[in-house]
């Protein structure tokens, strides 16, 4: 009745952006990621008899607010499909910086899903595993392998073929990720409540999802043929275009600081002086800058120097769950 599993968390390079159910986390399109190997979330999850309701410790911190209720939530999916009525000491160690930007909510419900699972001996594959992580956060569901990873939206009501593949392992393409920080004040819109008011208001999102399949064909081509320059163009552009399609929602979801302007800026005079770096900006201010590793260290260094830059964290690809 007790099981412990690690995952990494990932960024998107074709994004994931609205649902088409939010109860079951079905996306209205098929996003392509890379999970990393330095960010994770270690859960032991333990279903006891004498429980009168879950409990979640997280970072030796006992949780008794949503973000308990958001655990639990997920946990009655498994316990109404296993009949169990039992609570569980679920226990987290989160090593995913929030505040680079990098959201916590991949490696979190992967490792609990992939844990909580496994305690009840539910003898899951890796397909049913990231079918049930997708369910307590989409971007979780490709958390479960390691490498460049396939998120496939599926066409099934009931979800059971909207699931993560892996499309190349952590071993066979090394790139490298360095995760911007700039300095930011204002509080965001949650990816949850951005997604849906994007998808209900921006006039702009049929031309997202007009133009979605197209970049999904080139970065599998760029993948299975490691162009690094084929894919950091495709991605960037994908990025930039997720963002084009919030700013036209109403209100306008706008995650940006004039710090990620400089970056932005800085990234393309680098490219312009012939150094293949590429970005793409996800759900907040931070910039993840997609480089060749030869070339990280000097990026890395250079990216440094900008003012509004506070911390760059370099990241490589990274393996999907293990159990501990
Ligand atoms: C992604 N993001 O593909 C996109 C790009 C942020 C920008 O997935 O509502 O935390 O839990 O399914 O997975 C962040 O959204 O949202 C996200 P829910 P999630 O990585």
């Amino acid at each position: 009745m007790k099981a412990t599993a690690k995952a990494n968390t990932n960024i998107a390079l074709i994004k994931y952006w609205g649902k088409r159910d939010e109860n079951l986390f079905l996306p209205m399109n098929s996003s392509i990621s890379i999970t990393l190997d330095k960010f994770y979330t270690i859960t032991t999850v333990e279903f006891k008899e004498k429980l009168d309701s879950d409990i979640f410790i997280l970072n030796k911190n006992i949780e008794s607010n949503s973000e308990r209720d958001k655990v639990s939530r997920f946990l009655d999916r498994i316990r109404k499909r296993t009949g169990t009525n039992l609570h569980a000491e679920i226990i987290s160690e989160n090593k995913v910086p929030t505040a680079a930007g990098f959201a916590s909510s991949a490696s979190g419900f992967a490792a609990l899903a992939a844990a909580a699972s496994k305690s009840l001996n539910l003898d899951l594959d890796k397909k049913d595993i990231s079918i049930l992580a997708r369910q307590g956060s989409g971007s979780a569901s490709r958390s479960i392998y390691g490498g460049f990873v396939e998120w496939q939206k599926g066409i099934q009501k009931d979800g059971q073929d909207s699931f993560a593949k892996p499309l190349l392992s952590e071993k066979d393409w090394n790139i490298s990720i360095l995760s911007v920080v700039v300095a930011s004040k204002e509080k965001n819109v949650s990816s949850r409540e951005g997604m849906k008011r994007t998808i209900e208001t921006s006039p702009f999102y049929s031309g997202w999802l007009s133009t979605v399949e197209k970049d999904l064909v080139m970065v599998r081509e760029a993948i299975n043929a490691q162009d690094f320059e084929r894919l950091g163009e495709v991605v960037e552009g994908n990025a930039l275009k997720m963002h084009a399609t919030m700013l036209g929602a109403e209100p306008p979801v706008l995650y940006w600081q004039s710090g990620t302007m400089e970056v932005i800026h800085y990234i393309q005079s680098l490219r312009l002086s012939g150094i293949p770096v590429y970005l793409t900006i996800d759900a907040g201010p931070n910039v993840k800058v997609l480089c060749l590793p030869t070339d990280e260290k000097r990026i890395y260094e250079s990216l440094l120097s900008l003012p509004s830059v506070k911390e760059v964290i370099t990241c490589h690809p990274g393996e999907g769950i293990t159990y501990l």
